[in-house]
This record gives C-alpha cells, structure tokens and sequence, in this order.
C-alpha cells in the first residue's frame, strides 16, 4: 500500500515536472507583452533585407499587427537614419478614414487605390506619433493615448525593436466581431511638392522606384492583413 502510494506521488510530480518544462505556444491575441521584445509574436510579416532604395541603413526587416478585445498591436523590426521614420498606414473594417495622407502634419503624400486610412502611426524606435483619419482628411492626434517600448539600437542606420499598443477605444472601436485590418508600412521621408520620398516598403508595391522617389504620390495596392 505504502509502495503503491509513494508510485503514484512520484507520478504525479514527474507529470507536474513535465508539463512545468513545456513551453507551449503563446497565442498572440492574448499573450502580446508591450517590451520591445518581439519573441512572442507569430504573425511577424518579413521583409527581404536590404531591398530598399537607400542601402542598409533605411531598411524594413519584420512588422506585425494583432489585436484582442481592448488593444490593437504593432509590432516593427527596422533600420532607419536621420529623419526618416517607420510609418504604418492602417485601414480597419469598422472605420471610414481618408483615402490619402495629405492632411498629415508633416507632410507626407501616400494615396490607397483601395480601403481608406483610419490610422497613421510613425516612429524613429525611441518615440513616436500618432493620427486618426477622418474620412474628410483631418489628422488628430492620439499618441498620448498608445504606449511605445523599443529595445535595441537608435544610432543612425542601427536596428531597433518597437512595440506599439493602442486602446480600441481610442479609435472609436466597440467591437471586433468581424474586424480585419489592412496595412502598410514603409520607411518614410518626406513629400517635396512633388514626389513621395521613401526608403522601404513592406509589403512591396506594384510601384517602384530607382531613387525611391514616387511621383505624384506613394500609391498603395498591396497590404498584409489581419487576420
Ligand atoms: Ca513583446
Ligand atoms: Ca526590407
């Protein structure tokens, strides 16, 4: 009797030990922690390195957005030098924003062929700043609302890891039955009058450069989706 207990005792902790040791995957709707830390996310989009305009320094490596009940998450994994930024253009189902960035306060010319821009987010991996578009093309900010960790390098053309949460509530967002959302990111300099400037894009365009100059305007057809 003795032994028969002290079997199933030994069983019982084997079982806890084992099951202690596994690491079972994270679900990324749920298990998303806002450090600067990438490893938990599992829909990271790739980019190639390297492929940008500008060499290596102004460069998309891995971006990601996901979302759960209460925040909308964003994830990036890039280079960047001087001004240029990492910029997403966010389109979700249940808003209707603009069809183009010209009312962007720092000036920048991206158009959508199709959807519309709700929101636009840019950071340089240490900050960031944060719009929502309406569909007249008015930009608001909201950054004060989102909460940034980055981990890495910011020295010019180093790699850095951001995160991004954003409240669904912040958007005007009560609800994500149904909910998909379409994005693009690139990194971005400014418009000049008369051409888009931009160093990456992820995912890649139908419209391409040689100097990553695009005239009239950055044309976006081609997003990732969630999910
Ligand atoms: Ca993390
Ligand atoms: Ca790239």
């Amino acid at each position: 009797m003795k032994r028969a207990l002290l079997l199933v005792t030994s069983l019982i902790l084997m079982l806890g030990l084992f099951f202690g040791c596994l690491n079972l995957p994270v679900e990324t709707e749920q298990g998303i922690k806002v450090d600067g830390i990438l490893d938990e996310w599992v829909n990271l989009n790739e980019d190639a390195i390297g492929d940008g305009y500008w060499g290596a320094g102004n460069d998309i490596i891995k971006v990601g957005v996901s979302f759960d009940a209460s925040f909308v998450y964003f994830a990036g994994d890039f280079k960047k030098e001087g001004f240029n930024n990492l910029i997403f253009l966010v389109d979700f189902s249940s808003l209707t924003g603009a069809t183009s960035t010209v009312g962007h306060p720092w000036t920048r010319n991206y158009v959508f062929d199709s959807g519309d821009i709700d929101l636009v987010i840019e950071t340089w991996g240490d900050g960031f700043a944060m719009w929502k578009v309406t569909q007249d093309g008015t930009f608001t900010e909201i950054t004060s609302e989102a909460t940034l960790a980055y981990t890495g390098n910011t020295a010019d053309g180093a790699e850095r890891f951001v995160e991004i949460a954003v409240p669904l509530s912040s958007l005007g967002i009560t609800s994500t039955d149904n909910l998909q959302i379409n994005y693009v990111t690139s990194i971005t300099g400014g418009f000049d009058g008369t051409s888009q400037w931009l160093g990456d894009f992820a995912p890649d365009q139908d419209a391409t450069s040689t100097d990553g100059s695009f005239t009239p305007a950055a044309t976006i057809t081609q997003f990732y989706q969630v999910p």
